[in-house]
């Protein structure tokens, strides 16, 4: 009989992005929450791998969020811009690679209502202007449908339906909606500035979860299509510009460097986006304060040389 969850999900789905893609890190994606639990078995080893953690299986064990915690950053000069990104996927839903075009729909309106208070504009992709397009793509706020991964899990069928971007009246912070997951809750600031970035980003967040309920585990946390983005869903990072010796420091602290572009580019000249990899185990104010921690001891090092 052939396994699959209560909305049909089968393995042979989770795993298609990871066999087309065999220079996969991760290579599957979940088609609802309870692919978490289906194929738990076939799922556990990457996670841990991934975040590096152990699991006690039989306790609620994510920790409790701390977004909020006191966390003030100094002045880094060679960071350009930080940027926080939190994951969110609906409950009850099928998650972006198992959904059609008319659940995309009704999740593009769900998410339209929860906004309604809120100051910001909402573009769907299919009305972009091409110079709406580039004001969204200088600030890193565009999303688009060439990552052969996400093609290959079916994140991008039916494109555009139901895809679309708010941006906050201040512009710091945005959602997209229906990407890799329903939800990604966006803020990007100037220069190495945790505080504004937390602040601009719990605002939408809590804007959206007074009318809206996420898939959430007590073992896996904020549930997310793909794996790595498991338990706070938070990836906390820095563009900053910085030497070879200092990337490499970086990478020995355990910090995932990606290039200029965004995640499976080459790095372009000498600037990165630089993140904790881990987002599972951890509360929010771990993962920020250990990106804190590698940011200040690399460049402080580099400036007393
Ligand atoms: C992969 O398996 O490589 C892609 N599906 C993305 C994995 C998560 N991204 C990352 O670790 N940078």
């Amino acid at each position: 009989m052939l396994v699959c969850t209560p909305n049909g999900i089968t393995w042979r789905q989770i795993c298609k992005s990871g066999l087309e893609n065999p220079d996969s890190k991760i290579g599957f994606y979940a088609g609802d929450a309870e692919s978490y639990e289906i194929f738990w078995e076939q799922l556990r080893s990457t996670i841990i791998q991934y975040h590096q953690v152990e699991f006690p299986d039989h306790l609620a064990w994510q920790p409790d969020q701390n977004f909020l915690a006191p966390m003030s950053t100094p002045p880094l000069a060679p960071v350009r811009t930080t940027r926080l990104r939190v994951a969110r996927n609906l409950a009850g839903r099928r998650f972006p690679p198992a959904m059609n075009g008319v659940e995309r729909q009704q999740v593009y309106q769900l998410v339209k209502e929860s906004l309604q208070a809120t100051p910001g504009v909402l573009l769907t992709l299919d009305e972009l202007t091409e110079s709406q397009k580039a004001t969204l793509a200088a600030s890193r706020m565009l999303f688009d449908n060439q990552d052969r991964f996400m093609a290959s899990a079916n994140i991008l069928d039916d494109w555009p339906i139901g895809r679309a971007i708010f941006i906050s009246a201040d512009g710091s912070s945005g959602v997209w909606i229906n990407e890799e997951d329903h939800l990604r809750i966006i803020s990007i600031v100037p220069g190495y500035n945790l505080p504004k970035a937390v602040e601009a980003v719990t605002t939408l967040l809590t804007a959206l979860e007074s009318r809206l309920a996420f898939a959430w585990s007590n073992r896996l946390g904020w549930l997310t299509s793909c794996p790595s983005n498991l338990g706070t869903g938070l990836r906390a990072s820095v563009r900053a510009e910085c030497s070879p010796a200092e990337a490499t420091k970086f990478r020995q602290l355990g910090l995932q460097l990606r290039g200029d572009q965004g995640e499976h580019t080459t790095a372009l000249g000498s600037v990165y986006d630089i993140s904790p990899q881990q987002r599972l185990g951890l509360t929010e104010y771990q993962i920020m304060d250990q990106l804190n921690e590698a940011l200040c001891s690399v460049f402080a090092a580099s400036e007393t040389l």
